[in-house]
């Protein structure tokens, strides 16, 4: 049976993505949410829905409640470790390999912290917001490998400082070499992918606009609208666990 003629963009997409010398991904919460993992925006499921960010993601809320924080981040450790990469994570390992394969840069980045897309397979990955199942002190930064999980938060072995999640809370600076090659990938890119966020959190949302000023053409892979959609040069609105098989496939 011959395979249906797939949507324009979808088709146009998949043919930019083939001819790129340089490809760059931006992936957000989106990416994870059919490994089981919420978002947190989406307006019944995100996190944000039913807890305040100021009162979880930010250095002043640890301050004034270590013990809260420590243990919703605790909470969301322990559920990150018990779930797996999707296609969509998949899709990306293929598509790296195939860029690579014909000569290409392929530069993903990502704002998430659940560690999915290295349990995939992808080779470099850039994480602007840090990782979840990383901990480091509050006042040095000095990484933990163990704790003792019966305090809440336990405390740095090098300082004594109190332990929390090496992720990055609102108005925190994102890593600085993290960020810096995150914009070089965007400035460089042919076709840049930005898939499954909102767009929202910033400096990342600007990666995607910078890509299209600097010349690349844009895909936006996402069940709902952005700020981006407007913008993007194509856009495949769908689950990232359907569409990025389809636009990765040979
Ligand atoms: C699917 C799907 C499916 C669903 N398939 N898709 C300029 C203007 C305005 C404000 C600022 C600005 N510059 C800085 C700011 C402040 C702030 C900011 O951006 N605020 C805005 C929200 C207004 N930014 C910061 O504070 C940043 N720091 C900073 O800029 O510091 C400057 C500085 C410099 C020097 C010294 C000191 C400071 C830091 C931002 C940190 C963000 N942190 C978080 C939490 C991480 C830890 C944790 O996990 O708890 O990162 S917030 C949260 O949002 C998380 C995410 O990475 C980030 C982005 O969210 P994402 O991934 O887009 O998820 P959602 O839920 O928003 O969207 C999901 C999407 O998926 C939706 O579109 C769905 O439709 C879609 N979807 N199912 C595909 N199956």
């Amino acid at each position: 049976m011959a395979h249906p003629t797939p949507p324009p963009d979808l088709a146009a997409a998949r043919a930019a993505l083939s001819r790129a010398r340089s490809i760059a991904v931006l992936t957000g919460a989106g990416i994870s949410a059919e490994s089981g993992v919420p978002t947190f925006r989406d307006a019944l499921t995100g996190l944000w829905s039913r807890f305040r960010p100021e009162d979880l993601a930010t250095p002043e809320a640890f301050s004034a409640d270590p013990a809260t924080v420590w243990s919703w981040y605790a909470d969301r450790r322990a559920r990150v470790a018990s779930v797996q990469p999707n296609a969509g994570h998949h899709a990306l390992v293929a598509m790296e390999r195939a860029a690579h394969a014909r000569g290409a840069a392929f530069t993903l980045v990502t704002q998430n912290v659940d560690g999915l897309h290295q349990a995939a397979g992808s080779g470099t990955v850039i994480e602007l917001h840090g990782n979840l199942r990383r901990v480091k002190c509050f006042d040095r930064h000095h990484p933990a490998v163990t704790w003792d999980e019966r305090e809440t938060p336990p405390r740095c072995t090098q300082c004594a400082s109190l332990l929390r999640p090496d992720v990055v809370w609102f108005g925190e600076a994102l890593p600085q070499a993290a960020l810096d090659a995150a914009c070089a990938a965007a400035g460089a890119a042919q076709v840049f992918l930005s898939i499954g966020t909102s767009t929202l959190v910033e400096p990342a949302a600007s990666l995607p606009f910078a890509a299209l000023q600097a010349g690349a053409c844009v895909i936006e892979v996402n069940p709902a609208p952005t700020p981006l959609t407007a913008h993007a040069t194509w856009v495949l609105a769908g689950p990232a666990a359907a569409i990025m098989p389809v636009l990765a496939a040979p």
